[in-house]
């Protein structure tokens, strides 16, 4: 909350801009001239996210080089998205052009605080100017709980976690009432997570110490440690999760169950309702590519969730001497940032007049059906290039390496892979829809191609 006074014979701006700095909104407190509030630059959204790059170690885990961040003292968003241009022009054309939308002129305007000037910088809020008007120390207590959180996840399978475990496979948290418990939250990922908790006021332990100030959120930055602490003093079960809820629904929270609570009226059946929450995190993800060309079809079907991945993949030709093979695999990823995939699959294949073939290996196969079972591992490496290695029931050795949904433009993207059966595949697709592409590729067994890819 801000508390303002109506100026006299002016009208001050009061504006909210997005944090992206694309769009923004205002409001003219009092009447008379307007004065205009300063516009902040344009960004560079990417100096961030290549600077995190470089301070993330194989493991996931980011290097804060020795800095120990806490209550945004230091402004991430400044060092992730610093100003490329200190005059927003975009903003400029969207304000002019909502002003003569809106009929209103601002010729007479003053604009002398509009850019600002390099004695005026603005004021970057944080955490630890946050003083609460009275003492928030917590009665003394027997027991404190402390528990640590560190905040976890990867972008690339969007799983969002808490010590690597969603809510579902996590237990509740048992405390009692009259505790104290103390949080050390650590934010082990690259995105800020607005960490609310229900039902309860937590102090954030700031410079101020005794009178550190409440809250119900508090968003902390990647790298940031921060200390929360609450008393004990409802019944029943409380939600702890990330407010963005993409995060919250993908696994990012915790609940605290009070020990002998009775029972809550407005949760006549609390293990149906503590299941509702654990769902979310469990939910399978469907996923589709189907090509449709001159050489014939090829396509994946994919059905995941947080942990486990079930795939087919096909390519079938038009006739008999073409061919026909589908490979299945079921696997498990393993580790926090999921890099590895261990999987147990099986393949069927059918070309008529077969002729021999010769792996990279020496192995020969000179079958026109095959049928076998297989095993493997699916490692992701540095441009998401993924190695595939397996050892089939014939005792046939593969190697792959693939890479998928490479950017060559906005909308057109490429597709290559190369194993040790000496096939290969190259593809490229334009999207025109966000279910449709224009696709053409090379397929070392069933040659060129060009038709429609179809992806759900
Ligand atoms: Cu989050």
């Amino acid at each position: 909350n801000i508390k303002v006074v109506v100026p006299e014979n002016k009208s001050y701006e009061l504006r909210a801009t997005a944090e992206d700095r694309t769009k923004a909104t205002s409001l003219f407190i009092g009447n008379g001239q307007k004065v205009l509030a300063p516009f902040l630059g344009t960004l560079d959204y990417f100096a961030g996210m290549k600077m995190m790059n470089g301070m993330m170690k194989m493991n996931g885990d980011l290097d804060d080089m020795g800095m120990a961040m806490t209550l945004q003292k230091m402004d991430m968003n400044m060092v992730m998205y610093p100003e490329i241009h200190s005059t927003n022009y975009s903003f400029i054309q969207q304000f002019q052009r909502q002003s003569q939308k809106m009929n209103v002129d601002f010729s007479t305007a003053d604009t002398s605080h509009w850019r600002f000037s390099k004695s005026s910088k603005p004021v970057v809020l944080n955490y630890n100017m946050l003083k609460a008007p009275f003492n928030t120390t917590l009665p003394k207590q027997d027991s404190v709980k402390t528990l640590d959180f560190e905040l976890t996840g990867n972008m690339n399978r969007y799983l969002w976690t808490i010590n690597n475990r969603t809510v579902s496979e996590s237990d509740k948290i048992l405390i009692k009432k009259g505790e104290v418990i103390r949080i050390i939250l650590r934010n082990n990922t690259m995105m800020r997570h607005p960490m609310h908790l229900h039902g309860h006021f937590f102090r954030v332990l700031n410079d101020n110490g005794d009178f550190s100030p409440l809250k119900t959120t508090l968003d902390i930055m990647p790298m940031e440690t921060d200390t929360l602490e609450f008393e004990a003093d409802q019944s029943g079960d409380w939600f702890f999760h990330c407010h963005i809820l993409y995060h919250m629904m993908a696994g990012m929270g915790r609940v605290f169950e009070y020990a002998d609570s009775p029972p809550n009226p407005q949760v006549p059946d609390k293990k149906e309702a503590y299941k509702m929450i654990q769902k979310d995190d469990k939910r399978l993800f469907p996923k589709a590519e189907v090509g449709i060309e001159s050489n014939g079809s090829d396509g994946e079907l994919q059905l995941s969730n947080i942990r486990y991945q079930l795939n087919t993949e096909w390519r079938l030709g038009f006739n008999d001497k073409d061919g026909y093979e589908s490979e299945s695999h079921f696997g498990r990823y393993i580790g926090k940032m999921q890099w590895l995939m261990p999987y147990v699959g099986w393949d069927f294949r059918y070309r008529k007049g077969g002729h021999e073939e010769k792996s990279l290996f020496g192995q020969r196969n000179t079958k026109d059906k095959r049928e076998a079972f297989c095993f493997g591992v699916a490692y992701t490496l540095p441009m998401l290039i993924i190695a595939d290695t397996r050892l089939d029931t014939d005792g046939k050795v593969r190697v792959q390496f693939s890479k998928k949904d490479m950017a060559i433009s906005e909308r057109m993207r490429m597709n290559l892979m190369w194993n040790t059966d000496k096939e290969w595949m190259a593809g490229l697709r334009y999207i025109v829809g966000k279910y449709v592409s224009i696709s053409s590729h090379y397929d070392s067994d069933m040659g060129w191609g060009a038709g429609l890819t179809f992806n759900y």
